[in-house]
């Protein structure tokens, strides 16, 4: 044989090996099995009571029911400290904000915290995160994100992102959902899982609803809570203390929306005047004006009969006509991410989480806002849809909290979980191995006060069965609700002779859950410091 022929079948067998190794690198990056994509979704101040899968006497969320429908509804979902900024830190590291350091949403988040995405990131998952996070500081462990500053705004917000910020005409959901499909079709690389983070600013106040919702909602009339004209009475100071009742602090300017000129001509005290239809186009301020101007005038026209019985009624329809306004939107675009998945073939590979970062007050106890750990706000809702691994429409009544995310998303992705991080994976419930469940009891710590709303700082532990909570800093007592006998936790039973072995045996379960999360007494004494030395400076 001659040299050169030996040269070209040497040739021709170099270039058969790299070809075959290039398609043995091809197919390693195209996994299989496929790890499954995570969609999660969170809406902000979005409380159960406003999802028709919990109860449909206030709105129906036909969309957002189609989670549960599809997958699993939570009746026992709680977060660990039910304020904004906390409970993102607490999803994201899966530590309680004594050990993450973002107690309150005054302090910015410690970006030297691991964070789940950060992992799931390194482990060659896609990352993406649009809506709100307010942080005060960038998230990291995005290959792209979209985030409002801040609290964000209803009408042509401003977005902030890796290159610089934008300001987008229009309204917030429908933005969020805009950005987030674009990024599903135009960036998604389809060799890799991804995880998206997808962040309503929806339905926080002051509740803002799009033109095509404000014009039907602001027509309906909807039930009041049994517990609208509560007194606060049987429990300890703290309820009475706090400023968020319908009546006397929601602002009937900013919050029902009444103009700050027929506030003045009624001669109405308001604390402070903030409007924010002033970000409006000109077209969009008539829309609103064509349909708020005349609510206005019949206030005008009313007011100085109302007493306050029917001023609280007339306040707490105004609010729920703008705050589930607003929700009617979230459902409509979580609609537009579900119909994308299922569209693009990514549903069956997908698992879906929509969540809010706490419960909110719709009117029970005569509260808006949330903080305190009774249920409506320590509550949050839970729907999870994975299909193939849930049974569709399951309802599950384990005690899950917002700390088991991060966990959850990473047994799921197949990578191990720091050992530092304090939650339990969902995946046992997800794939009805409950028996692999064994959590008694929840603990929670609210910290924010002194500070807007006034609720005072406590901590507590929570079983099916009761809830005992201490309240602490400028007084100190304690409350103890039986879950199951008094629903509405009206009344503190926690002197009540008959439960003090319950008493007794809550107490030495707290300790222990304190100890088994590391907060203690030095670090209620260290926060307290923080907070006073951060609101001195202001
Ligand atoms: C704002 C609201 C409060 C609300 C906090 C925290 N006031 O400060 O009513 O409790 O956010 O909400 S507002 O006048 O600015 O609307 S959170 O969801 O971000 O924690
Ligand atoms: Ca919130």
């Amino acid at each position: 044989m001659s040299s050169f022929r030996i040269n070209i079948i040497l040739f021709g067998i170099l270039l058969i090996s790299i070809i075959s190794c290039k398609t043995v690198k091809n197919e390693d990056t195209t996994e299989s099995p496929k790890r499954p994509n995570i969609v999660f979704m969170m809406a902000d101040d979005h409380a159960y009571q406003a999802i028709s899968a919990y109860s449909d006497k206030l709105i129906k969320t036909p969309n957002i029911d189609r989670i549960a429908s599809e997958g699993m509804l939570f009746t026992n979902a709680s977060v660990t400290n039910s304020i904004c900024a906390p409970s993102r830190a607490t999803i994201l590291t899966g530590k309680h904000t004594h050990i993450n350091g973002k107690i309150d949403n005054l302090h910015p988040f410690d970006t030297t915290n691991v964070t789940f995405p950060q992992i799931l990131q390194k482990a060659g998952y896609q990352t993406a995160m649009f809506g709100k996070l307010h942080f005060g500081n960038n998230p990291k462990g995005f290959d792209e994100f979209k985030i409002l500053p801040g609290q964000g705004r209803y009408y042509n917000p401003k977005f902030h992102t890796n290159k610089g910020d934008t300001t987008i005409t229009g309204y917030v959901t429908d933005i969020i959902t805009d950005l987030t499909i674009d990024w599903l079709d135009n960036r998604r690389q389809k060799n890799k899982p991804f995880l998206l983070m997808y962040l309503h600013k929806a339905p926080h106040r002051s509740w803002l609803p799009a033109e095509r919702h404000y014009k039907e909602f602001t027509k309906k009339e909807f039930p009041l809570p049994e517990t609208l004209f509560d007194d606060y009475k049987n429990r300890g100071v703290a309820a009475k203390t706090a400023e968020m009742n319908i009546l006397d602090h929601m602002l009937i300017s900013y919050d029902n929306k009444i103009t700050k000129e027929t506030v003045d001509e009624l001669d109405i005290k308001e604390r402070r005047f903030i409007d924010r239809t002033k970000r409006m186009t000109p077209k969009q301020k008539a829309s609103w004006d064509a349909v708020y101007g005349p609510i206005d005038r019949e206030f005008a026209k009313n007011y100085p009969t109302m007493n306050d019985s029917t001023l609280m009624v007339w306040k707490y329809q105004r609010y729920m006509q703008d705050y589930l306004g607003t929700i009617a939107a979230v459902d409509e675009n979580v609609g537009r991410v579900l119909d994308y998945l299922k569209e693009n073939d990514l549903d069956e590979n997908t698992i879906v989480v929509y969540t809010s970062d706490q419960g909110f007050y719709l009117g029970e106890h005569g509260w808006f806002d949330k903080r305190f750990m009774y249920d409506e706000s320590f509550k949050t809702p839970l729907l999870i849809k994975w299909p193939n691994k849930i049974t569709p429409g399951t309802t599950e009544d384990e005690m899950v909290q917002n700390l088991d995310f991060a966990q959850t998303f990473l047994e799921i992705a197949g990578v191990e979980a720091p050992e530092d991080m304090q939650g339990k994976s969902l995946v046992p419930l997800l794939k009805g191995e409950k028996e692999k469940w064994d959590r008694e009891a929840v603990y929670y710590h609210y910290y924010e006060y002194p500070g807007e709303h006034a609720v005072k700082r406590h901590y507590g532990i929570a079983t099916k069965d009761y809830k005992l909570i201490h309240f602490y800093y400028d007084r100190d007592y304690w409350e103890l609700y039986d879950r199951k006998k008094d629903k509405q936790e009206l009344n503190n039973v926690y002197n009540d002779p008959e439960y003090q072995d319950v008493v007794k045996e809550l107490k030495t379960k707290l300790i222990e859950l304190r100890k088994k999360y590391k907060d203690s007494r030095e670090l209620d004494n260290y926060y307290i410091q923080l907070y006073e030395n951060k609101r001195r400076k202001g």
